[in-house]
């Protein structure tokens, strides 16, 4: 076995030599040429979008927590480690793989009503598992009872449905021997490349590759570098996470000094108190407590804590990558599309306060947050004033206020010691989150130092999981 994977991995890497060259549009010195401008125009869409859907789907959805009639701790897709299942063992859920429920459509449907703007999809996880049709490990999707090409399939109906499509890909993999082991490590390295030079030649325009399990000894920032200006060169206008490299300092997900840290930080079941002006940075998080399905975690955040999650990020300029793990038979679990659904309802009021916005010019204020665009400020109220007046620690007065549900209704407002007051009366809005506008004129926004207590957004659980 050992000398046959060898003796594949030489082939391999003779043909992925001339596969990716033959593939490369771009040369790679015009990769890191990139002017802020045209980085500024290659990040817009993902910056505009603001809100984005995280699918793990995989073979851990088949044990979905259980393994020999044991509930197994930690997140569904890490139950090959958590039960310490042989690779031998654990490989043959494949001949079980046939979610016969898949619906692409569906689940890009099913993002578009939320408001997402864009899906990431596990490709391939820490198992090893394939979920493309790919011809460098037989351990993939064909080679089951569902035969289907998952990624073609979701691509298809992603773009469709008017959003953008990436990818989320291992570069840890329990299932590969060649990944173990430091003298195999380069031949498992070409087969990476490989399989990332498949998903973005084969499967039309990616906006993102979220990489993943960068912090196995064998990886190092110039693998990362590698790999990404691989990714570059295939799709020049794909944009990759900090997860390339090894640059994410830990679960908070922000780029160490130094090294190579790809285009955005990746801060993971957290939400930043504060974050640098500028970064480009993405808050991935589960709704209940498992990114792979996991039939008995049922602790599903409520639709306010999401909401609230969500303005609370982008009021510090980020996004936020929510994730659903859809179950064996190819479902995404009723109570995400539940609460999905609220908070679409939510952004089809709100949206214009979220997409395209910037971090407010104000830290989190005592009664929510704020976010910005050009001339206009959105102040998010998750804690109405009991009397009706809303304190906003700026003396630069705005040219018109009114609620974003109902811009025909001026309100008025006052300086204030603490700034000015905008009188909301006494009945508040959408209890979730009610956005009053501010028309503010041009020029800089003046802040008063706002008082220090601020409303604490809803803490999220430390992450299942690695
Ligand atoms: O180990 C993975 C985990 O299973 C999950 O995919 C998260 C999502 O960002 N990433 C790793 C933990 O950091």
């Amino acid at each position: 076995m050992k000398h046959f994977i060898l003796a594949a991995g030489l082939v391999v890497a003779l043909i992925s030599s001339t596969f990716v060259s033959a593939a490369a549009p771009t040369t790679q010195a015009d990769i890191f040429a990139e002017t802020p401008a045209q980085h500024d125009a290659r990040m817009q869409w993902w910056r505009d979008a603001r809100f984005g859907m995280f699918i793990h789907f995989g073979l851990y959805a088949i044990p979905a927590g259980q393994w020999n009639g044991k509930q197994i701790k930690g997140a569904g897709e890490w139950i090959m480690h958590e039960a310490k299942i042989p690779p031998d063992e654990y490989a043959p859920l494949a001949k079980q793989f046939n979610p016969t429920k898949f619906d692409a459509a569906k689940w890009a449907a099913i993002a578009k009503d939320a408001g997402m703007k864009y899906i990431v999809i596990t490709t391939k996880h820490h198992e090893g598992f394939s979920l493309f049709a790919t011809r460098y490990s037989d351990y993939n999707v064909m080679n089951t009872p569902f035969k289907r090409d998952i990624m073609k399939e979701l691509s298809d109906a992603t773009r469709a449905a008017g959003l953008h499509i990436g990818w989320y890909h291992s570069i840890l993999d329990w299932h590969d021997p060649n990944q173990q082991k430091d003298e195999t490590f380069p031949i498992y390295e070409q087969r990476l490349r490989n399989q990332v030079s498949e998903l973005l030649t084969n499967y039309g325009p990616i906006g993102v590759m979220w990489f993943d399990g960068e912090w196995i000894k064998q990886w190092n920032d110039q693998r990362g570098e590698d790999l990404y200006k691989l990714c570059r060169t295939l799709q020049p206008s794909v944009i990759v996470n900090n997860r390339v490299g090894k640059q994410r300092a830990g679960m908070n997900g922000f780029t160490k000094t130094g090294g190579f840290s790809g285009d955005y930080a990746t801060p993971e079941q957290t939400i930043p108190a504060v974050v640098p002006p500028g970064t480009d940075w993405e808050t991935c998080m589960t709704m209940n407590d498992t990114w792979g399905y996991k039939k008995e975690d049922l602790n599903f955040k409520s639709t306010r804590t999401l909401i609230r999650d969500l303005i609370d990020i982008a009021s510090k300029g980020g996004n936020f990558l929510l994730n659903v793990g859809p179950t064996a038979e190819g479902e995404i679990p009723p109570q995400s599309v539940e609460r999905l659904h609220a908070i679409g309802e939510w952004m089809r009021i709100n949206g214009e306060a979220i997409y395209g916005t910037t971090a407010g010019p104000f830290p989190p204020l005592p009664w929510g947050r704020v976010t910005a665009k050009e001339g206009t400020l959105y102040l998010h109220i998750f804690d109405w004033p009991k009397n009706g007046r809303l304190i906003v620690p700026t003396r630069t007065m705005p040219v018109l206020a009114y609620p974003l549900a109902d811009p025909s209704h001026s309100l008025m407002f006052h300086l204030n010691p603490e700034g000015f007051a905008i009188d909301v009366g006494k009945s508040r809005g959408d209890a979730d989150a009610t956005v009053i506008v501010l028309k503010m004129p041009s020029g800089p926004i003046d802040v008063v130092k706002p008082p220090a207590k601020a409303t604490t957004h809803p803490t999220t659980k430390p992450a299942a999981g690695k």
